[in-house]
């Protein structure tokens, strides 16, 4: 604080802080009924995957059971986790998607 020796005023200079805003995985969780085209197209569709990439990611959560789609701020991967639910349970598959702190 810069104290003000005439008036006795103490004036509190804020430091310019921007702090990067926290970071969220969104992931994809294996099932045995979603069909492997159609978690491929979601992850092109939604994640803008080229479809080699999303075959990638696709296989990756079928083998180990979840799998990162990507990495957003909160109300990005608020929006993408409920645009895949939406569109899973759309068309009628049980494909889940959810997130966690980065
Ligand atoms: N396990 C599914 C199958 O064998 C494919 C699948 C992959 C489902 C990834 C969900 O997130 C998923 N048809």
């Amino acid at each position: 604080p810069d104290a003000d020796h005439q008036t006795g005023a103490v004036v509190q200079e804020s430091k310019p802080k921007l702090e990067r805003p926290p970071l969220y995985k969104v992931i994809l969780l294996n099932d045995d009924y979603t069909p492997m085209d159609f978690v491929t197209h979601v992850l092109q569709r939604f994640f803008g995957m080229e479809k080699a990439m999303a075959v990638r990611v696709m296989l990756q959560v079928h083998v180990e059971g979840k799998g990162v789609c990507g990495t957003y701020t909160r109300e990005i991967a608020e929006t993408k986790v409920a645009q895949v639910n939406n569109y899973a349970r759309e068309n009628q598959h049980p494909l889940l998607c959810t997130m966690e702190k980065a």
